[in-house]
């Protein structure tokens, strides 16, 4: 699959497991276009408000899907968001779910700012690995990968795997 720019690769994993961390040097080492699908909400509004209780946006899907897909449709993207269940299946080719240990994981969110009630909130959707199952229920079995992101080598590591990932698809993918 993929389109005429190459394929897309989705990196996912609850908040502060390294998404953009790892998204940006992705893009940085392959030439992948990178889009941070928060950016995405808040600058074309695909968003119904802000759930206070939950001090997250109301996502409008279909308008996020519309506002993506003309570049998700030529490829050569990595999409970097907390939540997949709702994209096209086609969109992606490799999906890498994000994992942190649990000190980890409250430590990066602490550090963000957030509040005990939503530092405790992710922290949980973590241990209950509510974004790997979303993951595994969305896409076929062989393009969902589960990888550890507490360190910095296993950061690279991962950035090295789509990179190498990708030089195989280009070079099966080549006229
Ligand atoms: P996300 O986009 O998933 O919310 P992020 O990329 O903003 O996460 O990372 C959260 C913080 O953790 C940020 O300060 C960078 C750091 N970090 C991310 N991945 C890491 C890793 N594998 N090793 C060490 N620090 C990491």
């Amino acid at each position: 699959m993929g389109g005429s720019l190459g394929p897309n690769v989705l990196i996912t994993g609850t908040p502060g497991t390294g998404k953009t961390c790892t998204s940006q040097q992705i893009a940085e080492r392959t030439g992948l276009r990178h889009i941070n699908v928060g950016d995405v909400v808040r600058l074309k509004q695909c968003h119904e408000g802000r759930d206070e209780s939950f001090d997250t946006f109301i996502l409008d899907e279909d308008k996020l899907c519309d506002a993506m897909e003309t570049q998700m449709e030529e490829g050569g993207n990595v999409i970097d968001f907390h939540s997949c269940d709702f994209f096209p299946e086609h969109w992606f080719d490799l999906i890498l779910v994000l994992r942190a240990e649990t000190s980890t994981l409250f430590d990066r969110l602490k550090a963000r700012g957030y509040s005990e009630k939503k530092v405790g909130e992710n922290v949980e959707c973590e241990i209950m690995q509510v974004v790997l199952e979303e993951a595994k229920e969305g896409y076929p079995e062989e393009a969902v990968h589960e990888v550890p992101s507490n360190t910095i080598e296993e950061l690279e590591s991962n950035v090295s795997r789509v990179a190498q990932w990708l030089d195989a698809w280009r070079s099966n993918n080549a006229d």
